[in-house]
């Protein structure tokens, strides 16, 4: 049987803050019609979909912190997309931020879902490796509040075998760690699913912006190839609102090779036909980890967190 998914990463452009949730779920639906149209089986959102990224700016009062969050999934706003990606037979990867109730007490999390065809939630990630910082700082030209808005992700990094596949999900600054496609790669992962907004500029020093899109890259083939896995990474893309976001959405393919690329920093839908066969090469021969890793000197990843150099002389 086939094992080729058809992929559309859904780029998608700038959000301003003040958009409400129904017209950007009109933006999704537009790119699920266009990924329909174009035979997509799977279609991948960006991180933090559904609103503007709401950690560039401090605010004081948790209610409107809240406003950013969403306390149901499907909601009444999100419903719609459900409704038209089970339509057309499309399962979608989807982030947003998540407000939740577990044992008595509310949790907020940068979560992505897994949806399956069908427009069952089969797969549930909250983001590990949360940027930025926790406080107001007023000196940068604007903020990255992930540490203050959202706890570490509870989940680990689990896969999900749906849609005839091993799937995996990670969020933006988790595909900067090796770690993150190692634990899934451990798990034979055969496809990550990742959103991102990452500014075009760094916000605390001199970064050139082909550098910058360079590491965007460079992590995201990494990981395919060390993993012999597809990997979609899909940013949310342009200027919002005091701070470009880059684009640069991809599809890599196990061997590390960029299939699909955005050429715009707006809506935008990448496709390509991902054969979730093409990941035995690299996890049979070169990757093969039963053959070859050696976990016997790899403790020092888990036991320790920061870097520890020998003493000076
Ligand atoms: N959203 C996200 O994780 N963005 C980060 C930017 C970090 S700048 C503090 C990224 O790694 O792309």
């Amino acid at each position: 049987m086939s094992r080729v998914i058809t992929v559309g990463g859904a780029q998608m452009g700038p959000i301003a803050r003040a958009d409400s949730r129904k017209a950007v779920v009109d933006r999704m639906l537009a790119l699920l019609d266009t990924a329909h149209a174009r035979g997509c089986d799977l279609v991948v959102f960006p991180e933090l979909a559904l609103t503007t990224f709401f950690p560039r700016w401090w605010m004081e009062s948790q209610n409107e912190v809240d406003s950013f969050f969403e306390s149901e999934m499907p909601g009444p706003d999100t419903q719609p997309l459900f409704d038209r990606a089970r339509e057309y037979g499309i399962g979608f990867y989807l982030g947003y931020a998540e407000k939740t109730v577990e044992d008595g007490e509310t949790h907020r999390y940068n979560t992505s879902i897994l949806v399956d065809k069908d427009s069952n939630i089969v797969g549930r990630y909250r983001k590990v490796h949360l940027p930025g910082h926790a406080e107001h700082e007023p000196e940068r030209p604007w903020q990255h509040l992930e540490k203050g808005y959202f706890e570490v992700g509870n989940l680990g990094f689990p896969v999900w075998r749906t849609m005839g596949g091993v799937m995996g999900m990670c969020l933006c600054n988790d595909r900067r760690w090796p770690e993150t496609f190692r634990v899934m790669g451990m798990q034979g992962v055969e496809m990550v699913m990742l959103g991102y907004n990452t500014p075009a500029a760094n916000a605390v020093g001199p970064e050139p912006f082909h550098v910058r899109m360079m590491h965007n890259h460079i992590t995201m083939q990494a990981g395919a190839y060390q993993n012999g896995t597809w990997v979609v990474g899909v940013a949310k893309a342009g200027p919002e609102e005091g701070c470009d976001l880059m684009g640069g959405s991809v599809i890599v393919a196990p061997s590390g090779e960029i299939v699909a690329q955005a050429h715009t920093l707006g809506d935008e839908l990448i496709v390509a036909e991902c054969d979730l066969d093409e990941c035995t090469f690299n996890k049979t021969t070169i990757f093969n980890f039963e053959a070859h890793r050696r976990p016997e000197h790899y403790k020092i990843i888990t036991e320790q967190v920061g870097a520890v150099p020998p003493p000076e002389e």
